[in-house]
């Protein structure tokens, strides 16, 4: 009788607590696929988790949420988290602009709360346990390689507006030189709820990931109002994966998820409560296709002035095994994408193995000016000369409208270099500086010497009036909506440049070891006669008992003598 109240006691304390604690938390995947230019194809993944939950306990259950994550936010009281993780660079100025901006290589940036103690200490921490989270060298990043730029980064999501945004809250790093590979995809992959098993997630197979012309994973972590008064906050993870593909590595033009995916969709993941696949179609106009599965339905996306046409596949719907693709019907004539209202590229001036110079070059094609917020995060083993900062467009020098300069210090610190400039409509802004080149201690080279040190992207923030070829990282979850109507004064670009490549001064790091090398020679050289001189001791030998061949050569001499006699 006792035993039974008991359990009857755990159960509505269990079902209680179920009750109280299971807090709501959806999970949409999407997958837009957009032809870029006529022989490239841009896949965009985006997998999105709302979890709605108090501001400080994770300890609640999630039924998707990562635990992992929710405990890191909390342990680092941390308010916005990006990473991204990227091989290859985007090409703005032919392909439009990415869905989540990444330039080449690891990039990390933290937004911490406010009554947050010691930010450094929780920066350090929080990148080391990423490190080992996503298989990704950002336990490398210390307070040497970070910055915290004022101008170029605002929280993306909810953010207590009475407060100007004070950027010493803010934490980014770049690692330029990080290599990304199938070891950072899996783990990335087993931070979905379906873990890559079924729905879109499934199609992640690292084998047909990694041989695209760009791919780039992101992770961002921000929390969202549930509604317009924002009355009720969500905490949101967007996990997302680009990919461009080239048709000239695929061998033909017409596409399908089976080519890129090497499948198709198999089957639909039971926890998602939406999961969908867009084609944009508004390049059908110049190069006409053929749909190879029938759609589920038409989107017309109208958004500052641009309007886009998609077709819409739902995953649950189909019940799975399906491959979408393309068929064009023309041979390719018009390049799809009109060229992008702003790009820039970064290289290298200067001349011989002390002067360097560090040009930006930002185009912008809009018919008026664009102001634009230029950042520079340089290693502190190129110096910088602040003075010969010069920003010019077709000659004529220009005047920073703002410019925010801390220097670097050797060994402690990168320059850290934002300048806010007014480009003039049609034009090309050519930002300079020049810099010497440092000499290392030897043991800061690494083991790869010759290979150059890397200068990170430059990264470039804009506000566009128009929105043509902007997709834009979602505001409320989702990629697209139907009839979506969005108006806005001004659509938030970021964009980045390539990263660049100094060799600096380098000494012969392989001559100890011809040195060693030579001197064993010498060594073993001189070493082998004197040791034999000195300790061999010459004995005469007496010549007594001739071998056999020696008699049989003898005893044939003889008979041939006494032969030849006769
Ligand atoms: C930003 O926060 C830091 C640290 O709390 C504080 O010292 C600084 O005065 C703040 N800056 C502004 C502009 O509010
Ligand atoms: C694209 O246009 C061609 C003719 O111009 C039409 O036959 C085809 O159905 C269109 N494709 C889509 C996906 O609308
Ligand atoms: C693309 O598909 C169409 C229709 O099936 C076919 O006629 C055409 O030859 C294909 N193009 C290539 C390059 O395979
Ligand atoms: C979108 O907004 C514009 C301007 O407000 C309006 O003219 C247009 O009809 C709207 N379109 C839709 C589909 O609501
Ligand atoms: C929040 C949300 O989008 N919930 C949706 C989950 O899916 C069901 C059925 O498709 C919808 O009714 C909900 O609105």
């Amino acid at each position: 009788m006792e035993s039974t109240m008991h359990y009857a006691l755990i159960f509505f304390v269990f079902i209680l607590l179920k009750l109280c604690v299971t807090q709501e938390d959806i999970f949409t995947e999407e997958l837009l696929i957009k032809p870029l230019n006529t022989d490239t194809v841009y896949s965009h993944f985006h997998f999105t988790i709302k979890w709605e939950t108090p501001d400080s306990d994770f300890s609640s259950h999630s039924k998707v949420f990562p635990r992992i994550l929710g405990e890191l936010i909390e342990r680092f009281n941390v308010l916005e988290l990006h990473i991204s993780l990227t091989n290859g660079l985007w090409r703005y100025e032919k392909w439009g602009y990415p869905v989540v901006n990444a330039g080449p290589g690891g990039e990390i940036w933290s937004w911490f709360k406010e009554n947050t103690i010691s930010i450094d200490k929780n920066w350090k921490e929080l990148t080391s346990v990423l490190s080992g989270l996503l298989c990704a060298s950002f336990n490398f990043i210390d307070e040497t390689n970070t910055i915290s730029p004022e101008f170029s980064f605002r929280p993306q999501g909810v953010f207590d507006g009475s407060q100007s945004v004070n950027s010493s809250y803010l934490k980014y790093a770049s690692l330029p030189r990080e290599i990304v590979c199938t070891e950072n995809l899996t783990p990335w992959k087993k931070l979905l709820p379906c873990n890559a098993k079924t729905g879109l997630g499934s199609l992640l197979n690292s084998g047909y990931i990694h041989n695209t012309k760009y791919h780039s994973l992101g992770l961002h972590l921000r929390r969202i109002c549930s509604d317009k008064l924002c009355t009720k906050t969500y905490l949101e993870l967007q996990q997302t994966v680009s990919l461009v593909y080239d048709s000239k590595t695929l061998g033909a033009r017409n596409w399908s998820l089976m080519k890129f995916f090497g499948q198709g969709v198999l089957n639909s993941c039971e926890l998602a409560n939406s999961s969908t696949i867009y084609i944009d179609i508004t390049s059908n106009s110049s190069n006409p296709f053929r749909l190879t599965y029938k759609p589920d339905g038409f989107i017309t996306s109208i958004r500052g002035g641009s309007v886009r046409e998609f077709v819409k596949y739902d995953v649950v719907k189909n019940g799975g095994a399906f491959s979408v693709g393309v068929d064009y019907l023309t041979k390719p004539e018009i390049a799809i994408t009109s060229p992008s209202l702003i790009y820039a590229h970064q290289y290298l001036s200067g001349y011989g193995k002390e002067n360097g110079g560090l040009v930006v070059k930002i185009t912008n094609n809009h018919w008026s000016h664009l102001d634009v917020v230029l950042l520079q995060n340089i290693p502190w083993y190129l110096q910088l000369y602040l003075h010969t900062l010069k920003i010019t467009v077709s000659g004529k020098e220009l005047k920073p409208i703002k410019l925010k300069f801390i220097p670097g210090k050797l060994r402690t610190r990168y320059h850290q270099l934002e300048i806010l400039v007014r480009i003039p409509a049609k034009s090309i802004a050519r930002v300079s500086v020049n810099f010497d080149y440092t000499f290392l201690k030897w043991q800061e080279y690494p083991p790869d010497a010759n290979h150059g040190f890397y200068i990170p992207s430059a990264i470039i923030s804009c506000h566009l009036p128009l929105a043509r070829d902007f997709t834009g990282l979602p505001q409320d979850g989702t990629m697209i909506r139907d009839s979506f109507n969005a108006s806005r004064s001004g659509y938030l670009v970021q964009i980045r440049t390539e990263t660049l490549i100094v060799t600096l001064p380098t000494p012969d790091f392989s001559m100890p070891y011809n040195v060693i090398c030579l001197a064993c020679t010498v060594v073993a050289l001189a070493f082998g006669p004197l040791h034999n001189i000195t300790t061999k001791r010459f004995i005469l030998k007496v010549k007594d008992n001739q071998n056999i061949i020696d008699k049989v050569k003898r005893i044939l001499k003889l008979s041939f003598k006494k032969s030849g006699d006769k």
